[in-house]
């Protein structure tokens, strides 16, 4: 009869293999024992068929052995008070906050359990500066902010008057923002991380763009780090996990994912019926991670060394995270009889543990040994990019207050004997009656406490967070790049996509300036006729081109190169959002003014990738978004669910950016030009949002009048005057973007037919009319008795005479956004409503945003007026050919 699993041979069996196996590890070391287990697996499947079965996880252990641990290198006991004020005061900060002002919120649990791997972090491995100049670059997990405050409260660079002002920003003086806002914080936070999510798909692509920049030769690669610290729940969140494998296909040795495993997010449980960080190793691993689990404390050490037939790492692997959980919150006896329990073989190694004991066995991510050979290892590692899965208790230290229970996330309150419990626990020197309201600790300066995390910042080239602009000025580009662009193109037709695309070579081409440019496009270079940079820049990849391209022998063939300057990222927005991001912030985060266009389908932006467009604000990132094939109407064929009549409502929100619907060349120029002056010469923080579209159409030459660039910029002059001087039917027609042709059309049948006399403008920007106008309001609002500001809209228009018909291939909210300072009857002509596969033309007539219906829309508004009878609009419907009664394309 052949051993089984239980019987006492298999058992004598498995140890004189695992003897063996010693001796070889002793003798040969690991590389020799790996190779051995190697040859065994393959022998076993040649002789006897046995496929090992496949797995994607390692045992529920640390992943490098206690024997192999790096040496802890500072004083542990310095290092665990210093920790203890850091866990104080930001406690403090968040109960104080809550008993002045009830509700304000904060939170106390996810730093209480992510507090060692931050110490250890900031005592031993971020770097500010490194000695050749570059730096760490730190992703803060959000809802751990208050311990980043408390931190900078010790190393006396934040007062305690802002402590006091958490979450109460608006106070005398100042507060401190809820969660890492560079916006609002624009000396401390760098990364706005607070939209779960967001922070690992950023890091990613920011390691990847510091390669990028080394690769081109903008920036000396020095071994600077990206480390990004998050939270186990967050890593349900699809853009955590959508953009792995560009990390280690690119071999990003460079980033590091330090993930808090505290087994639970805000309700409850991550899994509680499965393992958070076994599920995560198989994807990590399977992606091409190095994955370092960082699971149990020194307190284990022994256990599982002398656990020589693996009973106990089985049944570590067995318990699920629920069951884990509850561990946290019971007494030893009970995780002795569940956990221990289950076999006498187990329950007999630890019969030497008191009760006491075993509930106080330390996890991983609460051992600052285990942390600091985790964190040694993985900056050590090259090839690829690390995961850090280290095992912790969420809200740890609070006890009854809320230690691993599921109420934890929400904990903001504590009552006296918690605080004072928490206050024993970490020995912080607060007497009883002082307890309270909760007061804020600080030793003085030349406490042994504070002089050792001075020194040990000191050592890593200074404090962090901290965020600063690091480059000068660019000087701006030539006006040569720009001014061929205000000729116009003699009637031949060309689409505002490829006035960019040609622009954008221009300014590639600039000898001095050229490098700054970053091209970046999801998969769509073809669709924007921008191939031909393929060949005159090249596109990025960081092993150059191991292939003979199909295309070769053509003139524009696919050329990827180390040095290219194309980010082709492939068929993805929100990571070339990300490339856009890390490229519009290098001029703060690397003193390198990289200038990123990153041109898409305008569909999928602001619907899609809205979320990191926000986040691009916050963090006062600069460049261009070039929304292509823009516009419900314009986009010919494609349908529901490509063609965009609404990029520009959703652009409205953002309060930095300036968004664009430009109809010529000239005028894509202008804003083009006063947009790299304004962001890179002047420093400003904003950025722009520019639609462009596929539609080929002649590009007339700028208007000589002076005020047409102000207008352009402003976002709004008049385009073409009536030549029928004298009239009495006069009206204005608004246009923009490709229906600016329709409008022209327009003025043209309204003339001809109706003897109406219709001037044309050009709106450029309703999202600037609007924020102008506001403006004025608000200021007129605040000093009620002096003199008006009249907003330019109504300045710019007040002159003119007749009602006013706005059309553009977006939705009718935008010109209505400006009715009551537009002086006279409003008219809006848009494209609400769900899109359709169909050419131009009947798209513009089902939409009724082309000229018939523009003239429709003026001879009703000239009949309101009583100039017109409505005889004639009746008759013009005829004449025009419209259909009364067909259906509403807005809901339709
Ligand atoms: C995109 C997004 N959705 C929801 C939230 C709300 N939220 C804040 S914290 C949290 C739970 C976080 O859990 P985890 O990532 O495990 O962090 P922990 O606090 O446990 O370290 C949630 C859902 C958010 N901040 N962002
Ligand atoms: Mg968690």
């Amino acid at each position: 009869m052949p051993p089984t699993e239980t019987d006492g041979l298999e058992v004598l069996e498995t140890r004189e293999w695992v003897d063996s196996l010693d001796y070889v590890l002793e003798k040969g070391g690991p590389n020799r024992a790996g190779r051995l287990l190697q040859q065994l697996a393959l022998h076993a499947r040649r002789e006897a068929g046995i496929n090992l079965p496949f797995s994607a996880t390692t045992p529920y252990q640390n992943t490098i052995p206690s024997r192999q641990q790096a040496p802890f290198p500072g004083s542990q006991e310095m290092e665990r008070r210093i920790k203890s004020l850091v866990r104080w005061n930001a406690l403090a900060m968040v109960v104080r906050a809550n008993k002045i002002q009830e509700g304000i919120g904060g939170h106390i649990s996810t730093y209480a359990s992510a507090a060692t791997l931050y110490e250890v972090a900031f005592n031993h491995f971020l770097r500010a500066q490194t000695e050749n100049g570059d730096r760490d670059v730190v992703y803060f997990q959000g809802h751990a902010a208050p311990g980043m405050y408390s931190r900078a409260y010790l190393e006396g660079r934040i007062s305690k008057e802002k402590l006091q002002n958490f979450r109460r920003e608006l106070k005398p003086g100042g507060g401190l923002s809820s969660y890492p806002h560079p916006w609002l914080m624009p000396d401390f936070w760098e990364f706005p991380t607070v939209s779960m999510g967001l922070g690992p798909i950023q890091a990613i692509y920011h390691a990847r763009f510091i390669k990028y920049l080394e690769n081109r030769g903008l920036k000396q690669s020095t071994g600077g780090k990206v480390w990004a610290f998050l939270g186990d729940g967050e890593m349900d969140e699809p853009e955590s996990l959508g953009s792995i494998t560009l990390a280690s296909r690119e071999r990003l040795d460079n980033l590091i994912f330090v993930v808090n495993c505290n087994l639970q997010r805000l309700d409850g449980p991550v899994r509680g019926n499965g393992k958070i960080i076994q599920e995560l190793e198989a994807i990590f691993r399977g992606a091409g991670w190095n994955v370092i689990k960082v699971i149990w404390g020194s307190d284990w050490d022994s256990l599982i060394q002398n656990d020589r037939d693996g009973l106990l790492v089985k049944r570590l692997g067995e318990v699920s995270d629920g069951q884990y959980q509850k561990y946290f919150v019971e007494s030893g006896a009970y995780f002795r009889q569940n956990m221990f329990g289950t076999d006498p073989r187990l329950l007999k190694m630890v019969e030497h543990f008191s009760d006491e004991q075993l509930a106080r066995m330390r996890l991983g991510g609460h051992d600052p040994i285990k942390v600091h050979a985790a964190y040694r290892a993985a900056a050590d590692h090259t090839g690829s990019p690390t995961i850090i899965l280290a095992k912790t208790i969420k809200g740890y230290g609070l006890g009854e207050a809320g230690e691993g229970k599921n109420i934890t996330h929400q904990q903001k309150k504590l009552n006296d004997d918690e605080l004072q419990m928490f206050r024993s626990r970490f020995g912080i020197p607060i007497p009883d009656d002082e307890l309270h309201n909760a007061p804020f600790y600080r030793p003085s300066d030349d406490s042994p406490e504070i002089k050792y995390m001075q020194a040990r910042r000191q050592q890593l080239g200074g404090y962090m967070p901290t965020r600063k602009v690091r480059a000068t000025p660019l000087k701006p580009f030539p006006d040569a790049h720009f001014e061929e662009f205000h000729k116009g193109t003699e009637g031949r037709e060309v689409s505002t996509t490829m006035v960019f695309v040609r622009l954008l070579a221009k300014l590639l081409r600039d000898p001095e300036l050229g490098k700054f440019i970053v091209p970046i496009v999801p998969d769509e270079a073809r669709t924007f006729g921008m191939e031909a940079l393929f060949r005159q820049v090249g596109i990025y990849s960081s092993v150059g081109q191991n292939y003979e391209p199909v295309d070769m022998d053509t003139l524009l063939y696919y050329k990827e190169a180390k040095n290219g300057q194309i980010l082709e990222e492939g068929i993805t927005e929100s990571g070339s959002m990300c490339s856009f991001i890390a490229a519009g912030t290098a001029y703060a985060n690397h003193g390198i003014n990289t200038i990123p266009f990153f041109i898409y389908y305008s569909m999928f932006g602001f619907q899609r990738i809205g979320d990191l467009i926000w986040a691009a604000a916050d963090m006062r990132c600069r460049g261009f978004l070039v929304g292509g094939t823009a516009g419900r109407t314009t986009l010919a064929g494609e349908g529901l669910q490509h063609q965009d009549g609404h990029s520009h409502v959703l652009a409205l929100p953002v309060p930095n950016l300036l968004a664009f619907d430009p109809a010529f060349a000239y005028e894509i120029a202008i804003i083009v030009q006063d947009g790299i002056r304004r962001m890179y010469v002047d420093q400003e923080s904003i950025f722009y949002y520019l639609t462009v579209t596929n539609e080929p159409l002649p590009m007339p030459e700028m208007p000589a009048e002076a005020n047409v660039r102000d207008g352009v910029l402003k976002g709004l002059y008049r385009f073409k005057a009536s030549a029928k001087t004298g009239s009495l039917l006069r009206a204005q027609l608004l246009g923009s973007g490709t229906i600016m042709y329709e409008v022209l059309k327009a003025q043209q049948i309204l003339e001809e037919k109706y003897g109406v006399a219709a001037d044309v403008w050009s709106v450029t920007s309703y999202k600037e009319l609007y924020r102008n106008a506001n403006d004025c309001e608000r200021w007129n609002m605040l000093h009620p008795a002096e003199a008006a500001k009249v907003p330019y809209v109504t300045q710019t228009l007040k002159a003119a005479a007749g009602p006013f018909i706005a059309a553009s291939d977006y939705m009718k909210v935008l010109p209505e956004s400006l009715a009551k300072w537009v002086p006279g009857q409003l008219v809006s002509l848009g494209t609400d409503g769900f899109g359709r596969s169909e050419n131009r033309a009947a798209l513009r007539d089902f939409f009724e945003v082309d000229a018939k219906h523009i003239v429709l829309a003026t001879l009703g508004a000239l009949a309101r007026e009583k100039k017109i009878g409505t005889d004639v609009v009746k008759r013009a419907i005829q004449e025009l050919g419209i259909n009364p009664e067909k259906a509403n394309p807005a809901v339709s």
